[in-house]
């Protein structure tokens, strides 16, 4: 997607995340908040995770999301490398489906933390990640507001529907 310069980047352990990851991308783009997207590995990839963190804060990026699956270490690594904000999406794969990869993600030690949401909460991800720029930019808290009320009015009109089945 042709887009401004990114200041949140999208990053996955594995293609076979993309699936996940790219509804975190699709909040984004509602949002009108330009992302980068990429793939790289804690494990299989360590230099280029390394050199991805490092460089993510010169490179204009202000906020990462980083999803893995499994012994899923990519977000903790990121955030070895940078003192921006990650945030982590646990993902479910595997057979423990997530669980380690909650565990992994979540369970950072003092002073390298990892802001971590649910298990394949993708979207949340790009929401929190929407908080944190609205600290600098009005624009995104006015956007978060017009999304609340609008999931406000949703529920209400379902709420209205129900009661007059009922
Ligand atoms: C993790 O292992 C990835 O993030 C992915 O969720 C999982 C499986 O990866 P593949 O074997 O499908 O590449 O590192």
């Amino acid at each position: 997607m042709a887009m401004k310069k990114p200041i949140v980047g999208i990053i996955m352990g594995s293609d076979s995340d993309l699936a996940i990851m790219e509804k975190a991308a699709e909040v984004l783009q509602e949002m009108g908040v330009p992302y980068e997207m990429d793939i790289s590995s804690a494990h299989r990839l360590p230099d280029k995770t390394a050199e991805y963190a490092k460089s993510a804060r010169d490179r204009g990026i202000e906020v990462v999301i980083a999803g893995a699956g499994m012994a899923a270490h990519l977000a903790g690594v990121i955030a070895a490398h940078t003192t921006l904000p990650v945030i982590g999406v646990p993902l479910k794969s595997g057979a423990l489906n997530g669980a380690d990869a909650l565990y992994a993600t979540v369970q950072m030690p003092t002073g390298i933390p990892v802001a971590t949401v649910a298990i394949d909460g993708a979207k949340n991800a790009a929401y929190l990640a929407c908080s944190i720029l609205s600290i600098k930019y009005p624009e995104y808290a006015k956007k978060l507001d017009v999304y609340r009320d609008q999931t406000k009015k949703d529920l209400e009109k379902k709420s209205a529907r129900l009661k007059q089945q009922n």
